[in-house]
């Protein structure tokens, strides 16, 4: 029998700093870019649970993060703390987590700076893998000062989700019989693979918790979403791969968008290509990449003519601003008379960086 095992830190960036300075203990804190008071430009990359309840989340523009700080404040509470990215600190940690999950799991799978799959099969039975999680989560308490939450399951989408269900400091497992019906109540978004866009295509369908989707058959989905439809079927019944074998490495990141209507609207092109960028490097960084060297602009013309454009950088480069500039300039190519003489709109930007160190 397979039983398999999820990790995510809580509120991971925050809770290293929180550690680090005992000043900013049970207060809010936010981590990210500079606030200026209001005027910073770039997103917040985490949020302490304190900080959640003023509504500030990962993503979020740190202006408005620091707008809500500020109202909290004047409601008599305290105001947020927000602190800057130390990308080192976290890596060690990371390190250090992933040390203690391969004492307990003899097959563990990192996926990101503070995740991780691991395999409690020969614990034989979820009772016993529960008890192996709850040693894992009292070391990284002791040696750490962190807490995790895990979650444990028959695959790696019920261990994901379950790992997501009591945060913080949750644990919860979930046995082979009781996927099906642990998942049904969830909203569909819970399930990796379902984002902004596909929840509000669902929702317009009246599909809004899982169980509203088995409503549809393997043929139905696939109608709606293509080969992703088949796989989603499969999902909502709980099944999943338990494989923990390493992924290829990833050799780039990329995002692109299509407009509701065809532009050639500078401002338009560019503040689109701003939003992407921002995604881009939030998986950067979430992915814990430590450099790209290379950005490219895609652009796809009314006609479907797509374009790419690339640029290598001199040295290997760490900031959103290093994207953003760079695909400025690239953007900037494409609204050249010359490069596009016939003035045709533009229906799609993209932005991709490479390179990844
Ligand atoms: P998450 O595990 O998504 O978030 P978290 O650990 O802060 O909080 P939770 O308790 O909900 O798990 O991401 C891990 C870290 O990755 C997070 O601490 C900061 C970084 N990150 C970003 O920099 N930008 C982002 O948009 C996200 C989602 C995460
Ligand atoms: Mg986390």
């Amino acid at each position: 029998m397979k039983i398999i095992g999820h990790l995510d830190m809580d509120a991971f960036f925050a809770a290293v700093e929180e550690r680090a300075n005992p000043k900013l203990k049970g207060l809010p804190i936010v981590v990210g870019a500079d606030p200026k008071e209001g005027q910073g430009r770039g997103v917040v990359s985490t949020a302490n649970y304190k900080a959640r309840e003023y509504g500030i989340c990962s993503a979020l523009p740190i202006s408005t993060a620091w707008r809500l700080s500020e109202e909290a404040k004047r409601q008599g509470k305290p105001e947020a703390v927000f602190v800057s990215v130390n990308f080192k600190n976290y890596s060690e940690v990371s390190k250090n987590i992933i040390k203690i999950l391969e004492k307990y799991s003899g097959r563990v799978l990192q996926t990101s700076i503070d995740e991780a799959y691991f395999d409690l099969s020969p614990a034989e039975n979820f009772k016993k893998a529960g008890e192996i999680a709850k040693k894992i989560k009292s070391e990284i308490r002791k040696r750490e000062h962190l807490t995790a939450s895990i979650g444990i399951g028959p695959n790696k989408l019920i261990a994901k989700i379950a790992s997501d269900f009591q945060k913080p400091d949750g644990l919860t497992v979930i046995t082979k019989e009781r996927a099906e019906n642990f998942l049904e109540p969830l909203p569909v978004r819970k399930i990796p693979g379902i984002g902004p866009k596909t929840e509000e295509y669902f929702k317009k369908r009246g599909i809004e918790k899982i169980i509203d989707l088995k409503k549809y058959s393997r043929e139905e989905l696939t109608e709606m979403l293509g080969k992703w439809g088949a796989e989603l079927y499969e999902k909502t019944r709980g099944r999943g791969s338990t494989d923990l074998a390493e992924v290829r490495e990833r050799k780039s990141i990329g995002e692109q968008t299509t407009f509701e209507t065809d532009s050639l609207n500078f401002e338009t092109v560019w503040e689109s290509l701003q939003e992407l960028s921002t995604g881009v490097f939030r998986r950067f960084q979430k992915k814990g990449f430590k450099s790209f060297q290379a950005v490219t602009v895609t652009i796809r013309f009314s006609d479907f003519e797509t374009h790419t454009r690339s640029q290598t950088l001199r040295k290997p480069a760490n900031s959103l601003k290093a994207i953003e500039m760079k695909s400025l300039k690239l953007l900037m190519s494409f609204f050249d008379r010359r490069e596009n003489p016939r003035r045709k709109l533009i229906r799609l930007v993209g932005v991709r960086i490479e390179k990844l160190g």
